[in-house]
């Protein structure tokens, strides 16, 4: 299973330029808002330090691929149509595009720093639009269609069912946001943070839904911010200030500098790796005067001050601090880091912090062989790893089984 990373923003934000970008897609992109309506899906990777050079071998990916030592792991993409004021009550394309969020284990909201378009995407003058009311409006519409998720069928009555603390009501509100990847122990967490542990669920406010479907929400579908078009005038200004107004991280992001990197890559005009500050022109009779010009543009106001496009930072960003992952590989042979077939470090795969030997068996590799699994061996020290064993980031781990 992989993750899906949704992503959001107002009309014209450049969400699909982001998606392009990402996973080298032709969704359409244009000026006017509303472009996209059906969402558009890809494919892009996360970027890791492979371990295929410290342990000095070539590797033979399958399920990801290495460049120059960098593995990249793929993860799904969604980009939906835009999002504008009160779009939970059917404003713009209302919550349709809300529903095909569903699925997403993370949000990565695209703003347009340069300020240069009103709240449903129209064209104003650059730097009118302030980027923060963005996020204030986009974050509030995600909040209420949870909220919405809970109230619609009989939520008053659903309430009054649970006259004290009930344990039976956890697991309740679980089959109620079933449809929207809701984790049960997120409403435990939900609860609380929002101190409604002890409050008698019948007794609860409309300001007490409000407060558990924001909590509930910022756990199981967090939004990780990306100042894009920080490439237009404007751009570096309005990203300084708004850092200033944020708690969290915020991305620097151009979008479409990313596009036209990895297609010139794509045309073998340059060599290019996502995430790297720097490219190779492939002999220059490729390129236009303009496009050179361009291109050098690109490294002078982006990739030299901040060392990437910001698509990279931004999916990295999300899987390994936000969702928490690390990076595991099961091989057979403990000496050359194969599997049965010969294929050096195969399998790169994601797992969260903290999870252990067994579920990663269960979860990852196969439940055939977590029912018969007996012990795993760490490829670089040639030990014994229990099923408790907590896995760390970058093990390669051969797993025993009675099958
Ligand atoms: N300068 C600059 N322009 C960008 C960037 N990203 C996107 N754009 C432009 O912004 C416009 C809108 O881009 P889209 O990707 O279609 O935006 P969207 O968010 O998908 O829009 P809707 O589908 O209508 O919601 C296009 O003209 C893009 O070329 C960027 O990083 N820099
Ligand atoms: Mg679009």
């Amino acid at each position: 299973m992989s993750f899906l990373i949704g992503i959001i923003g107002k009309p014209s934000a450049g969400k699909s330029t982001f998606l392009n970008a990402a996973c080298l897609t032709n969704a359409k992109v244009s000026e006017l808002p509303f472009t996209t309506i059906e969402p558009n899906k890809g494919v892009a990777y996360v970027k890791l330090k492979c371990v295929c050079k410290e342990l000095n071998v070539n590797d033979n990916p399958k399920n990801s691929y290495c460049v120059f030592g960098n593995r990249y792991i793929p993860i799904n993409v969604l980009d939906v149509a835009g999002l504008v004021p009160d779009a939970h009550k059917g404003k713009g394309l209302g919550n349709r595009f809300l529903n095909d969020l569903s699925k997403a284990d993370i949000l990565i909201h695209i703003v347009d720093i340069s300020g240069s378009l009103d709240k449903n995407g129209k064209r104003i003058k650059i730097g009118e639009n302030d980027p923060y009311e963005d996020i204030l409006f986009l974050e509030n519409e995600i909040n209420l269609w949870f909220k919405q998720i809970l109230e619609r069928e009989d939520w008053n009555k659903f309430l009054k069912l649970f006259a004290r603390e009930n344990k039976k009501f956890v697991g309740e509100l679980y089959k109620r946001l079933s449809g929207i990847k809701v984790k049960r122990h997120q409403i435990g967490l939900a609860l609380k943070k929002s101190n409604l542990e002890d409050k008698n669920p019948s007794s609860w406010s409309d300001d007490d839904l409000l407060i558990f479907s924001k909590n509930l929400r910022e756990l199981s579908k967090p939004i990780l911010i990306l100042a894009n078009k920080i490439d237009k005038e404007n751009g570096m200004e309005n990203f300084v200030e708004l850092k200033k107004k944020l708690d969290g991280e915020v991305i620097p992001c151009s979008a479409l500098a990313e596009y036209f990197l990895r297609k010139y890559h794509q045309e073998k005009k340059i060599v290019y790796l996502p995430g790297s500050d720097n490219f190779n022109i492939l002999g220059d009779q490729n390129l236009s005067q303009k496009e050179l010009q361009m291109l050098n543009k690109m490294k002078e106001i982006i990739l030299n001050p901040f060392k990437e496009t910001g698509i990279q930072k931004a999916l990295n960003f999300a899987v390994f601090n936000i969702l928490n992952q690390i990076c595991v590989y099961p091989i057979s042979d403990i000496n050359k880091y194969t599997d049965n077939n010969g294929n050096v470090l195969p399998d790169a795969f994601l797992v969260k912090k903290g999870a252990l030997l067994k579920n990663f068996v269960r979860d990852k590799i196969h439940t055939d062989l977590a029912d018969h699994f007996i012990f795993g061996i760490d490829a670089r020290t040639k030990k014994r790893l229990g099923e408790n064993y907590e896995l760390r980031h970058n093990d390669v781990i051969k797993i025993v089984s009675a099958k």
